[in-house]
């Protein structure tokens, strides 16, 4: 494999920059380009960076022999002053010496090509970078650590000892198979998918990109839903006007409370409109409530029937209601609402924010262990069809052959899952998801 770079955080002015090289040959450069070499691998040394044109910045450096370090092959890593002109020179330092640009996570791919990550090890990287909660980050390191990987060889190994045994017993037993629709295999096979259906229950599954949660503001126009939106960011990100029907389009920004975070959506107020634009942003608004965790209903008035007409169009969504401008002496009556703030003066937002924390986090995983993705669960439906297969065809004493291969068509599934088995294609598909660097 040829060798690679690149900035491992990101390109823009910090404390520090981090630039990862990886690839058999690549520790030859470490006696010209480091004023102090490294000598032991896996020690941080200080030295100075240099080019052909003079010294470049003052930097730590560690290396990693062959399998040591993260990719499997032989790699170093460089911190150096996070400046736009140090990385600048560093990126052109590294091309000078015929390094390639690395692509998204092709140091993960490399980690799992030589074997260092199985393949769902390596998309669950992706996931503990992505996750937005406690929760989530937690099922992605449980599956990071490799115990997802594990459950999932336990089962493969049991669905090969009883392919083994059914097809020991056709070499041996001519042409009366009873004893195997009678003895334990049946019961085994049986046993293994009550087991293996327990382990995807452990498993949590979140569409690609909904590890952050998403809240959505809707309301009738004019209520506040704007100036709620830069009250929970802080920042006048969404236009406000007392003009309805000021907000046209979606709009997105995120939110970090209670050691997690969330995305928040300002929308076009609801109503009848003939104004085309405007009717655009409300069709775009009403579709989007199917694709967000939370809908925050804001209001200005005490109207029931406006909160019901909402409520409905959020469906089975969380729903948050809230009735804004209590700084204008709006009032709560009977409780109808769920929370009462103020935009203008902040009141009421603290107990808004947490009640959306609350929600979002119940639309989280739920007690369970691991974090699948679609992938997973179609290639784990795709098994147990194969083990149900082979059942039926034990029972019924027909094409026990044919049992066995669906066996080993089962065991191809789960294989596939933490990627003996994996296309290019695939992998271009898993490893686009990546950041450069990871
Ligand atoms: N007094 C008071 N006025 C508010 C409050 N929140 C919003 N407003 C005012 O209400 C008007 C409408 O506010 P927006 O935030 O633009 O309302 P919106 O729901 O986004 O409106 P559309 O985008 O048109 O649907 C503006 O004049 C705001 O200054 C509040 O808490 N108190
Ligand atoms: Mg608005």
């Amino acid at each position: 494999m040829s060798i690679v770079f690149a900035l491992a955080t990101p390109a823009s002015k910090s404390a520090l920059c981090v630039f990862r090289v990886s690839g058999d040959g690549c520790l030859k450069v470490l006696g010209s380009i480091f004023g102090n070499p490294p000598i032991e691998p896996r020690r941080f040394y200080h030295s100075s960076l240099i080019s052909q044109s003079g010294v470049i910045d003052s930097v730590g450096v560690v290396f990693f022999k062959g399998s040591s370090g993260y990719t499997g092959e032989d790699s170093f890593e460089v911190y150096a002053h996070g400046g736009l002109a140090v990385m600048g020179s560093v990126v052109d330092l590294f091309k000078e010496l015929d390094f390639d640009e690395a692509g998204p996570g092709e140091f993960t791919k490399r980690a799992f090509l030589n074997n260092k990550l199985s393949l769902s090890e390596a998309e669950s990287v992706v996931d503990v970078i992505n996750a937005s909660s406690k929760e989530v980050l937690e099922v992605s390191l449980n599956s990071l650590s490799g115990g997802f990987s594990e459950e999932l060889y336990s089962f493969s190994e049991r669905v090969d000892t009883l392919r083994k045994f059914i097809e020991g017993s056709i070499d041996f037993s001519d042409e009366d198979y009873d004893f195997i629709k009678e003895g334990g295999v049946v019961d085994d096979i049986s046993c293994l998918c009550a087991d293996f259906g327990g382990f995807v229950n452990k498993c949590y599954l979140a569409g690609e990109g909904e590890l952050k949660k998403m809240v959505l503001f809707v309301g009738p126009p004019n209520s506040g839903k704007s100036s709620l939106f830069n009250r929970l960011l802080g920042s006048d990100r969404a236009l406000v006007s007392d003009i309805p029907g000021t907000t046209r389009d979606l709009i997105e920004s995120e939110v970090f409370y209670n050691n997690s975070s969330f995305g928040v959506l300002d929308s076009a107020g609801i109503r009848s409109t003939e104004d085309v634009v405007e009717g655009k942003g409300i069709e775009l608004t009403i579709a989007h409530i199917k694709d967000v965790d939370v809908v925050v209903g804001v209001f200005d008035s005490l109207c029931d029937k406006e909160l019901n007409k909402i409520k409905a169009l959020a469906g089975g969504k969380n729903f948050i209601s809230v009735l804004n401008k209590s700084d204008l002496g709006v009032f709560n009556k009977d409780g109808l609402f769920d929370v009462l703030v103020s935009a203008k003066n902040g009141d009421g937002v603290t107990e808004l924010k947490n009640k959306i924390s609350l929600v979002s986090e119940n639309a989280g995983p739920d007690g369970q262990k691991y974090f699948a993705r679609s992938r997973h669960i179609k290639l784990f439906d795709e098994g147990l069809g194969f083990l149900e297969a082979a059942m039926f065809k034990l029972r019924s004493g027909s094409d026990v052959e044919l049992a066995a291969e669906d066996l080993r068509f089962a065991r191809a599934s789960f294989d596939e899952v933490v990627g003996v088995k994996t296309s290019d294609s695939l992998l271009g598909d898993i490893f686009s998801d990546f950041c450069i660097g990871k």
